[in-house]
Protein backbone atom coordinates (compact mmCIF):
# COMPACT_ATOMS: atom_id res chain seq x y z
CA UNK A 1 0.00 0.00 0.00
CA UNK A 2 1.81 3.28 -0.92
CA UNK A 3 0.66 5.71 1.49
CA UNK A 4 3.63 7.82 0.88
CA UNK A 5 3.01 11.27 1.47
CA UNK A 6 1.69 13.31 -1.82
CA UNK A 7 2.83 17.17 -2.48
CA UNK A 8 1.47 18.85 -5.41
CA UNK A 9 2.06 22.25 -6.52
CA UNK A 10 -0.61 24.18 -7.91
CA UNK A 11 0.61 27.00 -10.16
CA UNK A 12 -1.77 30.30 -11.21
CA UNK A 13 0.09 31.58 -14.05
CA UNK A 14 -1.56 34.96 -13.63
CA UNK A 15 0.27 37.40 -10.95
CA UNK A 16 -3.39 38.08 -9.11
CA UNK A 17 -2.57 36.88 -5.54
CA UNK A 18 -6.80 36.87 -4.74
CA UNK A 19 -7.02 34.15 -7.37
CA UNK A 20 -4.60 32.36 -6.16
CA UNK A 21 -5.85 31.96 -2.95
CA UNK A 22 -9.50 31.24 -3.95
CA UNK A 23 -7.58 28.37 -6.14
CA UNK A 24 -5.28 27.12 -2.83
CA UNK A 25 -8.91 26.86 -0.95
CA UNK A 26 -10.38 25.03 -3.51
CA UNK A 27 -7.67 22.42 -4.24
CA UNK A 28 -7.22 22.29 -0.24
CA UNK A 29 -11.15 21.46 0.24
CA UNK A 30 -10.32 18.10 -1.55
CA UNK A 31 -6.91 17.10 -0.82
CA UNK A 32 -6.26 13.69 0.64
CA UNK A 33 -4.94 13.15 4.11
CA UNK A 34 -1.76 12.33 2.60
CA UNK A 35 -1.57 15.28 0.20
CA UNK A 36 -0.23 18.61 0.93
CA UNK A 37 -0.91 20.98 -1.32
CA UNK A 38 1.29 24.05 -2.25
CA UNK A 39 -0.35 27.06 -4.75
CA UNK A 40 1.62 30.04 -5.98
CA UNK A 41 1.67 32.07 -9.15
CA UNK A 42 4.68 34.24 -10.59
CA UNK A 43 5.79 37.93 -9.70
CA UNK A 44 5.99 39.00 -13.12
CA UNK A 45 3.29 38.75 -15.40
CA UNK A 46 -0.25 39.41 -17.05
CA UNK A 47 -2.84 39.85 -13.52
CA UNK A 48 -5.02 37.77 -15.89
CA UNK A 49 -4.74 35.10 -18.80
CA UNK A 50 -7.47 36.74 -21.30
CA UNK A 51 -6.28 35.04 -24.91
CA UNK A 52 -3.55 34.09 -26.90
CA UNK A 53 -1.17 37.11 -26.21
CA UNK A 54 -1.94 36.93 -22.16
CA UNK A 55 -0.60 33.11 -22.61
CA UNK A 56 2.34 33.71 -24.32
CA UNK A 57 3.17 36.43 -21.69
CA UNK A 58 2.63 34.21 -18.69
CA UNK A 59 4.79 31.50 -20.05
CA UNK A 60 8.06 32.72 -18.55
CA UNK A 61 6.73 32.88 -14.83
CA UNK A 62 4.48 29.67 -15.54
CA UNK A 63 7.49 28.18 -16.09
CA UNK A 64 9.73 29.55 -13.36
CA UNK A 65 7.59 28.72 -10.86
CA UNK A 66 7.60 25.03 -12.21
CA UNK A 67 11.35 24.65 -12.29
CA UNK A 68 11.28 25.93 -8.49
CA UNK A 69 8.98 23.32 -7.75
CA UNK A 70 10.86 20.19 -9.66
CA UNK A 71 13.94 21.42 -7.73
CA UNK A 72 11.84 21.28 -4.55
CA UNK A 73 10.95 17.86 -5.33
CA UNK A 74 6.96 18.47 -6.10
CA UNK A 75 5.57 15.07 -7.26
CA UNK A 76 3.22 16.56 -9.39
CA UNK A 77 1.85 19.66 -10.86
CA UNK A 78 -1.82 21.70 -11.89
CA UNK A 79 -1.40 24.35 -14.08
CA UNK A 80 -4.25 26.40 -13.19
CA UNK A 81 -5.43 27.97 -15.95
CA UNK A 82 -8.03 27.21 -18.42
CA UNK A 83 -6.04 27.64 -21.42
CA UNK A 84 -3.95 25.18 -20.10
CA UNK A 85 -1.34 27.39 -21.48
CA UNK A 86 2.43 25.90 -21.47
CA UNK A 87 0.95 22.37 -20.24
CA UNK A 88 4.03 20.79 -22.90
CA UNK A 89 6.66 23.01 -21.77
CA UNK A 90 5.89 21.95 -17.68
CA UNK A 91 5.66 18.54 -19.03
CA UNK A 92 9.15 18.46 -20.32
CA UNK A 93 11.21 20.49 -17.12
CA UNK A 94 8.55 18.03 -14.47
CA UNK A 95 9.55 14.36 -13.44
CA UNK A 96 5.81 14.20 -11.99
CA UNK A 97 2.82 14.09 -13.82
CA UNK A 98 1.47 18.09 -15.11
CA UNK A 99 -2.14 18.39 -15.70
CA UNK A 100 -4.13 21.67 -16.94
CA UNK A 101 -7.17 22.36 -15.40
CA UNK A 102 -9.00 22.30 -18.66
CA UNK A 103 -7.82 18.81 -19.61
CA UNK A 104 -8.88 17.39 -16.14
CA UNK A 105 -12.24 18.95 -16.24
CA UNK A 106 -12.64 17.60 -19.27
CA UNK A 107 -12.22 13.74 -18.77
CA UNK A 108 -14.09 14.20 -15.48
CA UNK A 109 -17.24 15.01 -16.99
CA UNK A 110 -16.66 12.47 -19.22
CA UNK A 111 -16.86 9.67 -16.81
CA UNK A 112 -19.86 11.06 -14.88
CA UNK A 113 -21.53 12.16 -17.90
CA UNK A 114 -22.03 11.73 -21.55
CA UNK A 115 -21.85 15.48 -22.49
CA UNK A 116 -21.02 18.73 -20.81
CA UNK A 117 -20.83 22.49 -21.83
CA UNK A 118 -18.60 24.61 -20.62
CA UNK A 119 -19.11 28.33 -19.07
CA UNK A 120 -16.04 30.87 -19.45
CA UNK A 121 -15.67 34.32 -19.00
CA UNK A 122 -15.27 36.16 -22.50
CA UNK A 123 -16.06 35.48 -25.72
CA UNK A 124 -12.32 35.54 -26.98
CA UNK A 125 -12.06 32.17 -24.90
CA UNK A 126 -14.63 30.16 -26.73
CA UNK A 127 -12.70 29.35 -29.77
CA UNK A 128 -9.81 28.68 -27.64
CA UNK A 129 -11.18 26.19 -25.63
CA UNK A 130 -12.96 24.55 -28.02
CA UNK A 131 -9.52 23.82 -29.70
CA UNK A 132 -8.74 22.18 -26.75
CA UNK A 133 -11.71 19.92 -26.61
CA UNK A 134 -10.39 18.52 -30.01
CA UNK A 135 -7.13 17.91 -29.07
CA UNK A 136 -8.25 16.39 -25.90
CA UNK A 137 -10.37 14.07 -28.15
CA UNK A 138 -13.77 15.60 -26.17
CA UNK A 139 -15.39 17.45 -28.86
CA UNK A 140 -18.04 14.30 -29.62
CA UNK A 141 -18.83 15.32 -25.95
CA UNK A 142 -18.16 18.42 -25.73
CA UNK A 143 -22.28 20.88 -26.18
CA UNK A 144 -21.07 24.08 -26.37
CA UNK A 145 -18.19 26.80 -24.72
CA UNK A 146 -20.59 29.69 -23.64
CA UNK A 147 -19.03 32.99 -22.31
CA UNK A 148 -20.40 34.66 -19.28
CA UNK A 149 -19.12 37.68 -21.67
CA UNK A 150 -16.87 38.96 -18.18
CA UNK A 151 -14.03 40.07 -17.78
CA UNK A 152 -11.43 37.16 -15.50
CA UNK A 153 -10.77 39.97 -12.72
CA UNK A 154 -14.82 40.86 -12.14
CA UNK A 155 -14.88 37.30 -10.62
CA UNK A 156 -12.54 39.03 -7.96
CA UNK A 157 -15.30 41.67 -7.28
CA UNK A 158 -17.69 41.05 -4.67
CA UNK A 159 -21.14 42.15 -5.37
CA UNK A 160 -20.25 43.34 -9.43
CA UNK A 161 -22.60 40.83 -10.62
CA UNK A 162 -20.18 38.29 -12.51
CA UNK A 163 -21.28 35.25 -10.03
CA UNK A 164 -24.70 35.68 -11.48
CA UNK A 165 -23.58 36.10 -14.67
CA UNK A 166 -21.92 32.83 -14.46
CA UNK A 167 -25.02 31.45 -12.96
CA UNK A 168 -27.37 32.87 -15.24
CA UNK A 169 -25.35 31.02 -18.70
CA UNK A 170 -24.88 27.81 -16.55
CA UNK A 171 -28.59 28.01 -16.59
CA UNK A 172 -28.83 28.46 -19.98
CA UNK A 173 -26.66 25.83 -20.76
CA UNK A 174 -28.26 23.49 -18.99
CA UNK A 175 -31.90 24.70 -20.58
CA UNK A 176 -30.52 24.44 -24.18
CA UNK A 177 -27.77 22.57 -24.48
CA UNK A 178 -28.51 19.24 -23.82
CA UNK A 179 -25.32 18.96 -21.77
CA UNK A 180 -25.39 16.54 -18.51
CA UNK A 181 -22.80 18.39 -17.08
CA UNK A 182 -21.52 22.07 -16.77
CA UNK A 183 -17.71 22.51 -16.11
CA UNK A 184 -16.34 26.07 -14.83
CA UNK A 185 -13.93 27.51 -17.70
CA UNK A 186 -12.30 29.75 -15.47
CA UNK A 187 -10.03 29.08 -12.12
CA UNK A 188 -11.49 32.09 -11.12
CA UNK A 189 -15.08 31.06 -11.18
CA UNK A 190 -13.18 27.88 -8.26
CA UNK A 191 -15.65 29.11 -5.26
CA UNK A 192 -19.09 28.95 -7.39
CA UNK A 193 -18.99 25.59 -7.47
CA UNK A 194 -20.43 24.31 -4.44
CA UNK A 195 -23.26 26.40 -5.14
CA UNK A 196 -23.44 26.06 -8.88
CA UNK A 197 -24.17 22.58 -8.20
CA UNK A 198 -26.62 23.24 -5.06
CA UNK A 199 -28.46 25.33 -7.19
CA UNK A 200 -28.91 23.05 -10.57
CA UNK A 201 -28.86 19.84 -9.26
CA UNK A 202 -26.47 19.32 -11.96
CA UNK A 203 -22.58 18.21 -11.90
CA UNK A 204 -20.71 21.46 -11.99
CA UNK A 205 -16.99 20.90 -12.60
CA UNK A 206 -14.08 23.24 -11.52
CA UNK A 207 -11.01 21.87 -13.19
CA UNK A 208 -8.72 22.57 -10.25
CA UNK A 209 -10.60 20.24 -8.12
CA UNK A 210 -9.95 17.78 -10.81
CA UNK A 211 -6.43 18.27 -11.47
CA UNK A 212 -5.95 18.10 -7.74
CA UNK A 213 -7.71 14.13 -7.52
CA UNK A 214 -5.98 13.69 -11.04
CA UNK A 215 -2.38 14.25 -9.97
CA UNK A 216 -3.11 12.07 -7.32
CA UNK A 217 -4.31 9.63 -8.90
CA UNK A 218 -1.41 9.64 -11.22
CA UNK A 219 1.13 9.84 -8.26
CA UNK A 220 -0.59 7.46 -6.12
CA UNK A 221 -0.32 5.11 -9.07
CA UNK A 222 3.52 5.74 -9.35
CA UNK A 223 2.97 7.47 -13.14
CA UNK A 224 5.46 9.87 -13.87
CA UNK A 225 5.87 11.95 -16.96
CA UNK A 226 7.64 9.96 -20.08
CA UNK A 227 11.04 11.20 -20.94
CA UNK A 228 11.49 9.17 -24.18
CA UNK A 229 9.49 11.36 -26.58
CA UNK A 230 7.88 14.78 -26.93
CA UNK A 231 8.48 15.64 -22.73
CA UNK A 232 12.12 14.90 -22.69
CA UNK A 233 14.14 17.16 -21.06
CA UNK A 234 14.74 20.33 -23.08
CA UNK A 235 17.92 20.15 -25.13
CA UNK A 236 20.56 22.48 -23.86
CA UNK A 237 21.04 25.84 -25.82
C1 LIG B 1 -8.01 31.30 -16.23
N1 LIG B 1 -7.68 33.15 -17.53
O1 LIG B 1 -8.42 30.19 -15.83
C2 LIG B 1 -8.16 31.79 -17.65
C3 LIG B 1 -9.47 31.46 -18.19
C4 LIG B 1 -10.20 32.53 -18.86
O2 LIG B 1 -6.52 34.34 -15.93
N2 LIG B 1 -7.33 32.22 -15.55
C5 LIG B 1 -7.13 33.33 -16.31
O3 LIG B 1 -11.18 32.94 -18.29
O4 LIG B 1 -9.76 32.95 -19.94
Amino acid sequence: MNNREIRILVVNPNTTASMTEKIRASAESVRGAGTRIAAVNPSEGPPSIEGHFDEAMCLPGLLREVQAGEAAGYDGFVVACFDDTGIGACREIATGPVVGICEAAMHAASMISTSFSVVTTLPRSVPIIERLAVEYGMERRLRRVRAADIPVLALEEEGGGARERVRDEVALAIEQDGCEAVILGCAGMADLTAWLSEETGVPVIDGVVAGVKMIEALVGAGFKTSKIGAYAAPIPK
